[in-house]
């Protein structure tokens, strides 16, 4: 009998630095400005922008399917950096489906902001910057920001069962968005209009 169990090579790289994955299950999705409609507080300056321009290009490796309890995905986010109106390019954002679930973010190149809300849409934000690590718990929506000048490159690691729900953010929005203060970023709360 072989006493000998081969040792395989791995099919699915990271570049550290630059986030880049490769490999064959590697799977790639894009943002462009014309599929982030009702994101941005500025709906006339978001029209009036080129509509097949890419906001950010997410990479993942998702090696169990979706739902599956117990496993883990893995992506990078390369976010343009870039303003509608005043307001900085963000992720969409969302809560997972399955609100208890968290999720790391980690950043590798660029600067942003994290915006984190509750159930309560209670916000809060976090600097973004090459090394800083974000636990972002259970029951928070999150978005990123870019307010640099270059782009902003993060990595995220969430359970394979915790889904997306898009629509609380879709419907109400964050109660605070990052927008650009006499050139600074500045988090500012949302004033809900009253009809
Ligand atoms: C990170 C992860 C992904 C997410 C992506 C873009 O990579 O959180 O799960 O899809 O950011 O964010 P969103 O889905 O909100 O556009
Ligand atoms: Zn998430």
């Amino acid at each position: 009998m072989n006493p000998y169990t081969e040792i395989s090579g791995v099919e699915n790289l990271l570049n550290i630095p630059k986030g880049i994955l490769t490999g064959k299950e590697i799977i790639e999705s894009t943002k462009t400005i014309s599929q982030l409609k009702n994101i941005f507080a500025d709906e006339t300056a978001r029209h009036q922008m080129d509509q097949s321009a890419v906001i950010y290009r997410v990479q993942a490796f998702l090696p169990v399917e979706a739902g599956t309890e117990g496993g883990l995905f893995f992506g990078t986010t390369f976010l343009q950096p870039g303003k509608v109106g005043n307001e900085y390019f963000i992720t969409q954002g969302h809560f997972h489906k399955q609100m208890n679930r968290g999720e790391y973010y980690w950043c590798l190149e660029g600067e942003g902001v994290l915006i984190l809300m509750d159930e309560k849409r209670n916000c809060r934000a976090e600097y973004m910057y090459p090394q800083s690590l974000h636990y972002i718990p259970g029951y928070t929506a999150h978005r990123v920001a870019n307010t640099g000048d270059k782009e902003l490159v993060f990595n995220a690691c969430w359970p394979s069962d915790a889904g997306y729900d898009y629509n609380e953010i879709l419907i109400n929005g964050f109660a605070a968005r990052l927008m650009s203060v006499e050139d600074k970023p500045v988090l500012v709360n949302v004033v809900k209009q009253e009809n």
